[in-house]
């Protein structure tokens, strides 16, 4: 079965394919010439999620599939959530979008937080959606290299280091992303 993945995002299409692993294969947006950006007008990751994939689908009327990941503290009302890529404003920045997390969190006790992934498959028979959390908190500071976004300080339930701490093989055994995508595989075994 042919898929497209609708992201731009690289360390997005990384952590993909190596959680899904060899049997799984898609094309990226480049191999087939999508070349703009896509709109994410939506206040959730479900509806945003569901246009990715479809504006996808209605420019290349193949099987496609998009993915939208939130990160949403407790104590910021939920905030980054479906901003989390441009929650520092224009252009994205992960550097800037975690000094404002960080300067908005000093002094602030309840750091819980959680990701939360959301994707979506648009194919010729209809659509699918498949979500997955990971729960954790905010670090006081930045601390590791790897991953991307968000990763340096989000510590997940279970360790006493970042996401940005951990290879990337710990990282895809536990994540939001990690567990939407087991559905994801899951549904496509039997479809
Ligand atoms: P596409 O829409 O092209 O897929 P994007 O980077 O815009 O790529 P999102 O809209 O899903 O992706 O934005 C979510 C932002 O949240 C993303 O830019 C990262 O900064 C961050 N993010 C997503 N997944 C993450 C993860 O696993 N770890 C840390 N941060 C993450």
């Amino acid at each position: 079965m042919e898929l497209i993945f609708c992201t731009n995002n690289e360390h997005k299409i990384q952590e993909v394919a190596q959680i899904m692993g060899e049997g799984f294969a898609f094309l990226t947006l480049k191999q087939v010439n999508y070349l703009s950006e896509i709109p994410e007008p939506f206040d959730t990751l479900e509806a945003n999620s569901a246009t990715k994939a479809n504006t996808v689908f209605f420019y290349c009327n193949k099987n496609c599939f998009a993915e939208d990941t939130g990160l949403f503290i407790e104590s910021l009302n939920g905030d980054p959530g479906v901003f989390s890529a441009r929650y520092a404003g224009e252009p994205a920045s992960s550097k800037r979008n975690i000094e404002l997390v960080l300067s908005k969190m000093k002094g602030v006790e309840n750091r819980r937080a959680f990701f939360k992934t959301v994707i979506t498959l648009a194919t010729p028979q209809g659509e699918w959606q498949f979500a997955g959390t990971c729960k954790g908190r905010i670090a006081l500071e930045i601390a590791g290299q790897d991953g991307f976004g968000y990763d340096p300080i989000f510590v997940p339930d279970g360790f006493d280091r970042t996401f940005a701490e951990m290879d990337a093989a710990a990282k895809n055994t536990i994540s939001h992303r990690k567990r939407a995508f087991e559905q994801f595989a899951t549904f496509l075994k039997q479809y």
